[in-house]
């Protein structure tokens, strides 16, 4: 069985959880938590030199990390993903928008808030982050008001989205004025197979990774 080193917390871990329940990939998952440091352990980079996650262990034990190659992975022979190298590049284009312009600010103010008690030393990156996170929303919503998904179908792009997006009042940004967001993340939680951040989607949750290592 694929293994998921990563937690319930983390949005990138949840790109992969929401693409598998979508897929009906069963796995089992192994606790990394960035909050107290598991991904830049000694143990966890024996696993992933990268030290972070998500990190996946593959059937034959080779281990991939990387949120969006992940996603591409195991969507790359399914509508998730498209034979068109046009969509392909346009699929492309949001996942890597995803990692340069939203992730960094949406992201890191929702960590902020949530597990750094608001810092005041981080005021103004708090501050900074919130004019480059709401730009990057008001680029998606134009997006949205067009059409009912990043690209022409739905695909790794919009789940690669969700993921910081559909909390993203929890580092202080404020869906309202963004009608085409609000819509997309509707239908998004309306596909089948969808499921909630918190719901445990592994088979065989472990909580201890020395024991893996
Ligand atoms: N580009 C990576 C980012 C992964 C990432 O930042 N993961 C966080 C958890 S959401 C992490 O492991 N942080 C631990 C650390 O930075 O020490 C991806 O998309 O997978």
């Amino acid at each position: 069985m694929l293994t998921l080193y990563g937690n319930l917390e983390s949005g990138n871990v949840y790109k992969v959880r929401l693409l598998w329940s979508f897929l009906g990939i069963e796995h089992r998952r192994v606790e990394v938590n960035q909050v107290t440091g598991g991904p830049s352990s000694a143990a966890f980079r024996r696993i992933n030199p990268m030290g972070k996650v998500p990190a996946v262990k593959l059937v034959d034990g080779r281990i991939l990390s990387e949120s969006g190659a992940i996603l591409f992975y195991f969507a790359r022979s399914t509508g998730f993903w498209s034979p068109d190298p046009w969509v392909q590049a346009q699929i492309l284009r949001w996942m890597f928008f995803e990692q340069y312009s939203h992730e960094p600010a949406i992201a890191v103010n929702r960590y902020i808030r949530r597990f750094m008690n608001e810092d005041p030393g981080l005021a103004g990156k708090l501050e900074e982050n919130q004019k480059r996170g709401l730009f990057a929303l008001s680029v998606m919503d134009q997006q949205l008001l067009r059409q009912d998904w990043l690209t022409e179908s739905v695909s790794i792009a919009d789940i690669a989205l969700y993921a910081y997006t559909h909390n993203c009042n929890e580092g202080g940004f404020d869906l309202g004025g963004f009608n085409g967001i609000r819509r997309w993340l509707s239908r998004f939680e309306a596909m089948h197979g969808y499921v909630p951040q918190h719901e445990e989607t592994s088979a065989e949750p472990v909580s201890d990774l020395a024991a893996e290592a």
